[in-house]
């Protein structure tokens, strides 16, 4: 109760001053003339691997992000914060399952509230095959030690009591397969935590700092041109999601990745009535419900390709036909916002965690419509990766060579909805 009268008058005593003596969450400073690291991207992955590296490997030594907007403001900002682990191949739901751990245990580790709700994923069969799928998705969870079952139709009706499952819909529910670990997180509260987590360790964060082109010198990197001035540096991971194809053009690579606007939008608030995470394949559309009480929906990518954080509106439409269809009775519920973001899709579904033919330059890209549950896991082994010079045991498989030795990892099926 004290600390509660306390924040109160702290709050009011602060408003007054116009919020000049507030300790910033994060330090801005200027950008130095060389760093022995650079991060091209300061959405929640670059600062989750400024964040790890900092911390597990001090002796890299100094540290900057670079972001071209605000920090969190791409990606991270714009996606629908849902958190599972249930893919199909070992090398992924290993990574994946990483992450979720991590995110365990993110909130005490940071100090910051990341908000994870461990709410439970659904995502719903409506055909025998997609019951196959379902299982064999589970069984292939069950031998990597992820948490997920197959429920049928009533068992699902018994836990999502809005969800119509009557036989005579268009897309019958048959079942489906239930991650109850699986939930959501807080976009904006986990970039903030890493960027003021590593901020603390001494990682410059520069805000408004766009990289325009690379020094490559005798095949190694050794520095970057900015909008704020060149820097010279001979490490570079770059995690710019829809924007990492124009970061390697920079350093003449081509990468196999397409950048497409992907969607979503919310609600009006209204009382609590879906308390977990519902996705459909078939019908192709997802929803959550926000702590706000909006609705948080949205569906697949854009089929074309763009750089437009906007999106075209018969996926608006699309989007909500699915939504009606499974909940017929959302058809009244007035929709409030709709935004896009520029997601970058690989030919697996799978991301890419790799060094590059160009010595010392990373790429951590390719996540597509589903990086936001794996931030706290792919920041955590790309640090590793420049510490190390190269991949570690859950990262090695995302190797950019596999598009041309063929070992590619198919997650279309888990990747589901949105790709
Ligand atoms: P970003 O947050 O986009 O960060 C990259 C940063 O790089 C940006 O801030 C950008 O400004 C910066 N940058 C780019 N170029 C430069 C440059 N030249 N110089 C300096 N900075 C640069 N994933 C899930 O797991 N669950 C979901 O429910 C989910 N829903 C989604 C819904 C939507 C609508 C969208 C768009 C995506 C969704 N995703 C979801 C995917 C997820 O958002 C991304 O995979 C993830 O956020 C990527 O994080 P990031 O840090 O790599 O990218
Ligand atoms: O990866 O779970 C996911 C997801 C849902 C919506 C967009 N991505």
């Amino acid at each position: 109760m004290r600390g509660q009268n306390y924040s109160l008058w702290s709050l009011l005593k602060h408003g007054f001053k116009n919020h000049q003596t507030w300790e910033p969450a994060w330090e801005r400073v200027a950008l130095k003339p060389s760093y022995d690291v650079v991060i091209v991207g300061g959405g929640g992955h670059g600062l989750a691997t400024a964040y790890y590296l900092a911390k597990n490997h001090p002796q890299v030594g100094k540290i900057a992000v670079l972001e071209k907007g605000y920090l969190g403001g791409g990606n991270t900002a714009r996606n629908t914060t849902i958190v599972r682990s249930n893919y199909l191949w070992d090398e992924s739901a290993a990574i994946y399952e990483h992450s979720l751990k991590l995110w365990e245990g993110l909130t005490e580790d940071l100090n910051f509230n990341v908000m994870l709700s461990q709410r439970g994923v659904f995502n719903l069969g409506h055909t025998l095959q997609d019951m196959r799928d379902i299982e064999r998705r589970v069984n292939a969870n069950a031998l990597q030690g992820v948490d997920a079952h197959v429920l049928n139709a009533q068992e699902v009706k018994e836990k999502i009591p809005q969800l119509d499952c009557s036989r005579s819909r268009r897309f019958p529910v048959l079942g489906a397969s239930w991650q109850p670990r699986a939930g959501v997180a807080h976009h904006d509260a986990v970039a903030r935590g890493f960027a003021r987590a590593a901020s603390r360790l001494g990682v410059d964060l520069i805000e408004g700092c766009e990289v325009t082109g690379m020094d490559i010198q005798n095949g190694q990197i050794r520095g970057l041109q900015t909008n704020l001035g060149a820097i010279k540096t001979e490490r570079v991971g770059c995690v710019a999601a829809g924007h990492s194809s124009v970061l390697a053009k920079m350093a003449g690579l081509r990468m196999p990745l397409e950048s497409h606007p992907l969607q979503a939008f919310v609600s009006e608030s209204m009382q609590r009535v879906i308390d977990t995470v519902i996705m459909s394949n078939a019908v192709h559309g997802y929803l959550s419900q926000s702590d706000k009480g909006e609705l948080v929906i949205g569906a697949g990518i854009d089929s074309y390709l763009g750089y437009g954080q906007r999106g075209s509106p018969h996926v608006i439409e699309h989007t909500a036909a699915a939504i009606i269809e499974l909940f017929p009775q959302f058809s009244r519920v007035r929709m409030n916002r709709q935004w896009g973001g520029i997601v970058d899709v690989t030919p697996d579904a799978c991301p890419i965690i790799s060094k590059t033919a160009v010595q010392g330059l990373f790429f951590n890209c390719g996540w597509g419509t589903g990086g936001f549950k794996a931030t706290p896991g792919s920041g955590h082994v790309f640090a590793d990766m420049l510490a190390q010079g190269g991949p570690g045991p859950l990262s090695k498989a995302f190797s950019v060579d596999r598009f041309h030795t063929g070992h590619l990892i198919d997650e279309h099926g888990a990747a589901g909805v949105a790709h």
